[in-house]
């Protein structure tokens, strides 16, 4: 039970397929209480089935991060709630769809802006705005791909995107360190999820990284929530500011 006596929120859960459904699944089988929350209303009647599987059907909070006062509800709800919180999963981002395939320069201000606002501005507000409840030993968890770190066909504006949330990864963690919080990024292979379907050819990808990953598979959901689950324990106490690829490897190959 190595996550015993610890709690925390889940922020991106979008149904059972989504890689925070897996740190979740992960984190509660070691014993955390976990919240979480929903988008919208449609996402919502997916979440709180999901919540219940995990004994928390009263920690489920909306919470929109294109919307301000929605991230301060949050902090409310959760301070109420919980009290302190030891750890912060942000498995969220958002393109227009329009970035994420085509010709890169055709990339308008207004898509630049709401991937850049969803996608990497939220994790520095979330973190700001829940700063006051988390514990003296806390643990902030992000999602990023390979696609922010080298080109990667039709990832386009979600690439810069995710280059811009490592860096933001980084500076956070120097920034918390002298709080006692840590903050890491996950930078997992690619899996089918609601987000993937928005981008463009991804079955290829899927077929290019099991055939060039060095494990020769695919990572699953459950692989990236057993990491995740280290990233938000003790177990990783000395780790901060990384960027830990969880992907078969393929990252040495590309
Ligand atoms: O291959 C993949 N699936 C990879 C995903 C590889 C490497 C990294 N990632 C990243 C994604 O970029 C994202 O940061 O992992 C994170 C989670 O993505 P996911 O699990 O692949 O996708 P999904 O299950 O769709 O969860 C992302 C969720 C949204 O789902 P939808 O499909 O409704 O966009 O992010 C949430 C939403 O629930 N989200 C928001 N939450 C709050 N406020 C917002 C928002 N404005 N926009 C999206």
């Amino acid at each position: 039970m190595i996550m015993k006596g610890k709690k925390g929120v889940i922020l991106g859960v979008a149904n059972n397929k989504s890689i925070a459904y897996g740190i979740a699944k992960a984190c509660a089988e070691q014993g955390a209480q976990i919240a979480f929350t929903y988008l919208n209303d449609s996402l919502k009647k997916r979440v709180e089935p999901i919540a219940a599987e995990f004994g928390s059907s009263d920690y489920v909070y909306p919470c929109d991060v294109s919307k301000p006062e929605e991230i301060k509800a949050l902090k409310e709800s959760l301070e109420k709630d919980m009290g302190k919180i030891d750890f912060i999963v942000h498995s969220i981002a958002f393109a227009p769809k329009e970035g994420l395939s085509g010709r890169f320069y055709d990339i308008s201000k207004e898509a630049f802006d709401i991937a850049m606002d969803i996608s990497v501005y939220s994790l520095i507000e979330v973190v700001r705005e829940l700063k006051p409840l988390l514990s003296e030993n806390s643990s902030v968890l992000t999602l990023t791909y390979y696609g922010g770190a080298k080109y990667i066909p039709n990832y386009n504006l979600m690439g810069i995107a995710k280059a811009a949330l490592e860096m933001t990864t980084k500076y956070l963690a120097e920034d918390l360190g002298k709080d006692g919080t840590r903050v890491n990024a996950i930078s997992a292979g690619p899996i089918k999820t609601l987000a993937a379907a928005g981008i463009g050819d991804f079955r290829f990808m899927l077929k290019w990284n099991e055939a060039h990953s060095p494990l020769k598979k695919n990572v699953t959901t459950s692989e990236v929530g057993n990491s995740g689950m280290y990233l938000l324990s003790d177990l990783s106490s000395a780790v901060t500011g990384e960027i830990h690829y969880v992907d078969c490897g393929y990252n040495l190959m590309g």
